[in-house]
């Protein structure tokens, strides 16, 4: 049985990423494709309750504690994505690791470089595909401004897209599709079901999920 596929969606808070990710795992499905929808950060779980209450400002975290909480959640998950992509049944998650990384990285604390941010994600299931819905703050803004979670400020997420357009120029940056999500919701979900289909039917099926390295 061919292995299922790791599709990634990423982008700043309000980039319609979980409408798209949604729509993709529906359009999938219809047709007849295993698919399962993931979402990070699990907030279902202890350690995401304990990411939730402190993205409402319920709690107060040290960054490098929350980063690690942030990673800590991915890592509780691998084996259920793992078996799940094994049994044939593609993946879609809203946010992964790209995430983990800028996020914290835009906070400007010294000591939680891009680089160092990155670690503890090595060794995670590497997507077949990362979509990228890239929009700017400012027009991001527009769609009804940013609620009231930490993270959901301007200066912030101006950072956070640098940061992704920095990822991008790396080797991580090489699993990537930027689509300009600031089209209309149909420009948006045309383009992203044709990578998928693309990415579904061409990633050679005798070869494993690769690891972030
Ligand atoms: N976020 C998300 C992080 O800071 N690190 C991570 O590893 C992940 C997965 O959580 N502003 C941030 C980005 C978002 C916030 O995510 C909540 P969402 O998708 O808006 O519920
Ligand atoms: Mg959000």
């Amino acid at each position: 049985m061919p292995r299922g596929k790791l599709i990634v969606f990423e982008g700043l808070d309000r980039s319609g990423k979980s409408t798209q990710c949604e729509s993709l795992v529906s359009y999938l499905s219809e047709r007849g494709l295993s698919v399962k929808h993931r979402r990070f950060p699990d907030r279902t779980t202890p350690i995401g309750q304990m990411i939730n209450n402190y993205l409402q400002g319920q709690s107060e975290q040290e960054d490098h504690v929350i980063h690690l909480l942030f990673s800590a959640n991915r890592w509780e998950a691998v084996a259920a994505i793992e078996a799940d992509i094994n049994a044939g049944t593609t993946v879609v998650i809203d946010r992964y690791y790209y995430s983990g990384c800028v996020y914290s990285a835009a906070k400007n604390n010294p000591s939680l470089t891009l680089a160092w941010c990155r670690h503890p994600e090595e060794g995670l299931p590497r997507p077949d595909l990362c979509l990228f819905l890239d929009i700017s703050a400012e027009d991001a803004a527009k769609r009804g401004g940013w609620g009231e979670e930490r993270y959901e400020k301007k200066e912030l997420q101006d950072r956070v897209r640098q940061l992704f357009t920095d990822i991008r120029a790396t080797d991580d940056g090489s699993d990537f599709v930027t689509i300009n999500a600031g089209q209309s919701l149909e420009e948006v979900e045309r383009e992203i079901r044709r990578h998928a289909e693309s990415c579904i039917s061409t990633t050679d099926d005798a070869s494993p999920l690769r690891r972030i390295q």
